[in-house]
């Protein structure tokens, strides 16, 4: 039995927005649930549903729960057979979005990694804190002049339509406002993505989503929102 496949959207600030965008861009039916991170994430049901305790999860058409951003791009790859937002499988485009998808989910995501631990280990001293902050705003200044260098003068990050690439990127560039990690404006191709994702109907959406704006209207795609609550009881039943 095949069903609309519900995908998280995880808030505040999830990077799960990246793929709600892709899910948009797509065009395909999709549901979305929305996971607190700071508060439902932490319970022992949602730790049976993904035992990293983690967003994103796509709860697959065949019931099937799978994590991991990566699997769950190649997952819409595979799904994407007019390539609306990525490239015929086993080309030099196909292989170069891979490439910038594994950038963007492992170095240029975990940059971000001593923030985060600044921000919220409870028994770190100020001292680790402050360690932890310089060493995460290094990494991140690294990753962004290593990025800005890989960007090219096309509209998105392979050409110039928006792809899962530009989605994965999407979700996670703006960790640098809340942590006013580096300056925008010296790396001046990062920004003018953001600029052009941020502004796009379908990032909107997603943050929309995110943010608990129940009227917010896609494009139509999205078929209904679902309380985790009830994605948890299914899926464990499904597992069960
Ligand atoms: N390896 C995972 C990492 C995902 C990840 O870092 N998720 C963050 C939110 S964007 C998370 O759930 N962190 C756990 C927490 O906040 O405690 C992936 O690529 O999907």
């Amino acid at each position: 039995m095949t069903t609309t496949p519900i995908f998280t959207s995880g808030f505040p600030l999830g990077s799960s927005a990246g793929l709600v965008t892709a899910f948009e861009w797509l065009g395909q039916p999709y549901r979305l649930t929305r996971v607190d991170m700071l508060g439902e994430m932490r319970t022992e049901a949602y730790k049976r549903f993904n035992g990293r305790v983690e967003t994103p999860v796509l709860v697959t058409d065949d019931g099937r729960v799978l994590t991991e951003t990566m699997a769950i791009a190649l997952w819409l790859e595979a799904r994407d057979p007019e390539r609306r937002i990525s490239f015929v499988p086993d080309t030099p485009e196909a292989d170069r979005m891979h490439q910038m998808i594994a950038f963007l989910n492992t170095a240029f995501t975990g940059a971000f990694g001593p923030l985060w631990v600044a921000l919220e280990a409870e028994d770190a001293t100020e001292a680790e804190r402050e360690t932890l902050r310089k060493f995460g705003r290094d990494f991140v200044a690294t990753r962004h002049a290593q990025l800005e260098a890989m960007i090219g003068d096309s509209d998105y990050l392979l050409g110039n339509k928006p792809t899962l690439a530009d989605a994965v990127f999407s979700g996670v560039a703006r960790w640098t406002d809340f942590h006013k990690a580096v300056n925008p404006a010296d790396y001046p191709r990062i920004l003018a993505l953001r600029n052009r994702i941020e502004a796009d109907p379908a990032f909107r959406f997603a943050v929309a989503i995110e943010d608990g704006d129940t009227t917010a209207k896609g494009n139509g795609a999205m078929k209904g929102l679902v309380p985790l609550a009830d994605v948890l009881r299914d899926t464990a039943a499904l597992a069960a």
